[in-house]
């Protein structure tokens, strides 16, 4: 009998999914951005520093994973934007049925960015597409530069590579260059940015990547100027 492997199977209802979630982000004109790294390396943190200026105009919703409690979800709530903690149940990464039931009732057409924060874990939540128009992948220079060398996937399937904490520099055994030259190594051209979410050190070229990225994504007559998309998004125009 030709039995296609469980995991496979799995991988390819996954796929459907996220094929659904896609065309409707697509439907909507809504960036969904996927961000990735191990436990730790700062992306509730990153999302903290991006939503932290924005008005509460600002069409931006968040979907936060983990494999328990609520801390995330209510460390982003503070913004007043709409956040959904999405609890895997054990699971080490997110999957495309855990985002569609995430997003249940809420009025797509309100939103132009959906960021979503996957479960800590630099290996699973690569494999499981959630309908993002870019993954984001987040490493802390606590983590060591050889990372990238260690989970190429992460890293080559990955739009940017973020390094955070460049404020602990001065105190860890970690070389800049070389984690650039190893993320391009798996994956040449790959865009990479340098910020610390703690002294706010690099954020602004963050938002810049942001806004270039909303500003393909938005089509709308309003949303077409790059000056009114930096004035939402980036702070500045
Ligand atoms: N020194 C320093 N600590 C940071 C930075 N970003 C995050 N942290 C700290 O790292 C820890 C984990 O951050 P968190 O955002 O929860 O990581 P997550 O698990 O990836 O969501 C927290 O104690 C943060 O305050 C940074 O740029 N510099
Ligand atoms: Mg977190």
């Amino acid at each position: 009998m030709n039995r296609v492997p469980l995991e496979k199977k799995v991988l390819s209802e996954n796929d459907r999914i996220a094929g659904e979630l896609r065309e409707k982000f697509s439907a909507y004109n809504i960036l969904c951005l996927n961000f990735i790294s191990s436990p730790g390396a700062g992306k509730t943190a990153l999302l903290e520093r991006t939503l932290e200026p924005w008005h509460r105009h600002t069409r931006v919703a968040t979907l936060t994973g983990d494999i328990q409690t609520d801390n995330d979800a209510r460390r982003l709530a503070r913004f007043g934007f709409p956040v959904r903690q999405i609890s895997s149940g054990g699971a080490c990464h997110l999957d495309a049925r855990m985002v569609k039931r995430a997003l249940g009732d809420w009025n797509l057409e309100e939103i132009d960015l959906l960021l979503i924060e996957n479960v800590g874990n630099l290996v699973c939540p690569t494999s499981y597409d959630l309908g993002e128009a870019a993954k984001i992948v987040v490493l802390s220079v606590t983590e060591g530069d050889d990372k990238p060398l260690k989970y190429p996937a992460t890293f080559f399937k990955a739009s940017l590579l973020i390094l955070n904490k460049i404020d602990l520099l001065p105190y860890v055994p970690f070389d800049l260059g070389k984690a650039r030259e190893n993320a391009l190594r798996v994956h040449p051209g790959l865009e990479i940015l340098e910020v610390s979410c703690t002294t706010g050190e690099g954020l602004g070229t963050w938002r810049d990547w942001l806004a270039r990225n909303l500003t393909e994504t938005l089509h709308s007559a309003e949303s077409h100027d790059p000056h009114v998309i930096c004035e939402k998004f980036c702070g500045h125009s």
